[in-house]
């Protein structure tokens, strides 16, 4: 990690980063959203392409100078519509929900009605939460899952039937089964709905073909590129050809001022590895890693919401423990081990407070972990969590932990 210059100017700063990487070097991070990104694309998000303003879209640009900038987010659009089958990519939003307000700019009006996860169940606070636009502004109507983990289609068609949502989302943020497009691509037919597939979590997957893909199924695809595809932080919005214009108008100039030029080169960047077949390996890993460390936690006497994962996260049950997932995701930072408390399905705690923990594999999976590993770290959450008070204990758990982050060093820095 060069800090060279910044040292210098603002050693404040400089500190904390350096902290920062000591603490992802130092920790297994086991948020299933989170990854570790390759130096390639870090060097492209903080090369010179912060300085300039590129609002409009390739060739149709409010700014001159932008020459090179068109190539590189004409490649960036390739690369994404190459990767995921779709007719059209727009690589601007600057996250997943910006991707997803697109669609809902695009074709929705205030208070028309929207189908989407309840996000206490897995969904995304974009898919109609009433704290955010989408549940603001639309009508929204939620489906959940039920008490195995799955999504009930024949309930999520009955409410379509029902609501008539011009709109149905399908997509999550915390589901570790395995999303049926076609069925939902069915129930938008049969009421008439624009079908969006939110893949944040699982575009890794997707692009390595070990998920199932939306693209001949969803009008719009809607990603972040940070999460199991292992880019920068960032959202692609993706559809079929007939509503290519105007997804454009409503990132620009609809919810968005500038892109972030130097963050598309790291998607561009990022999508070319994702192409590779080194990732399809990586990819497998992850949902190998997932699987090893469900069934260890299984094994160790905890519960997984829905048993067994088919993708690269899982949830802890942590109800028969009567331990909540506050508390024991404040345990598991004690051992080393990064993770974010998360609701069950019929959670009798708040969303503060929840009695799950969400775990999932892409990032440790960067890091080299393999199967064998995986069931360490399950002996290691079961012990903190059932010996949450013994502090000698949590300690020793720390130490174990530190041995697999030093038998895996990030960016192979030891
Ligand atoms: N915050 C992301 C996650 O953790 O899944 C979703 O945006």
């Amino acid at each position: 990690m060069n800090l060279e210059n910044l040292k210098i100017v603002d050693r404040e700063v400089a500190a904390e980063i350096e902290k920062e990487f000591d603490r992802q070097q130092n920790n297994i991070e086991l948020i299933a959203s989170e990854n570790i990104t390759s130096k390639a694309v870090m060097e492209a998000c903080g090369s010179v392409l912060t300085n300039k303003y590129a609002e409009g879209k390739p060739h149709k640009r409010f700014y001159n100078g932008c020459e090179h900038i068109d190539v590189i987010e004409e490649i960036a659009q390739k690369r994404a519509c190459e990767l995921f089958h779709m007719d059209h990519a727009n690589v601007q939003p600057h996250s997943g929900a910006q991707a997803n307000m697109a669609v809902f700019m695009y074709c929705l009006k205030p208070g028309d009605k929207v189908l989407g996860m309840d996000l206490s169940n897995g969904g995304h606070l974009s898919h109609g939460s009433p704290v955010n636009f989408s549940g603001l502004y639309f009508d929204v109507k939620s489906y959940g899952i039920d008490e195995n983990g799955n999504i009930d289609y024949e309930n999520v068609r009955q409410m379509a039937l029902e609501h008539k949502p011009k709109l149905i989302i399908c997509g999550a943020s915390n589901y570790s089964k395995i999303i049926d497009f076609k069925k939902f691509k069915e129930i938008a037919d049969e009421v008439g709905a624009y079908l969006m597939a939110d893949i944040a979590h699982i575009a890794g997957l997707v692009a390595a073909g070990l998920h199932p893909s939306p693209a001949p199924y969803a009008d719009f695809v809607t990603t972040t590129t940070h999460k199991s595809l292992r880019g920068p932080r960032g959202g692609i919005v993706m559809c079929k050809e007939e509503h290519a214009q105007g997804i454009d108008k409503a990132i620009f100039p609809g919810i968005q001022g500038g892109p972030l030029e130097h963050i598309i080169a790291g998607k561009a960047v990022a999508l070319l590895e994702a192409s590779k077949p080194e990732f399809k390996e990586y990819a497998a890993q992850i949902i190998k890693n997932a699987k090893a460390l469900a069934q260890g936690l299984m094994d160790e006497g905890m519960d997984i919401v829905g048993g067994m994962t088919e993708n690269h996260l899982m949830t802890l049950d942590l109800r028969r423990t009567g331990k909540t997932g506050k508390d024991m995701a404040n345990v598991l930072e004690k051992v080393g081990i990064t993770a974010n408390k998360n609701t069950v399905p019929n959670d009798p705690q708040s969303p503060f407070v929840t009695s799950g923990i969400r775990l999932g594999t892409p990032a440790v999976t960067t890091r080299g972990f393999k199967e064998e590993d995986m069931v360490e770290v399950a002996k290691i959450i079961a012990s903190a969590i059932f010996s949450s008070d013994n502090e000698l204990g949590l300690q020793n758990l720390k130490e174990r932990s530190l041995k697999l982050c030093k038998k895996y060093p990030i960016y192979g820095d030891k």
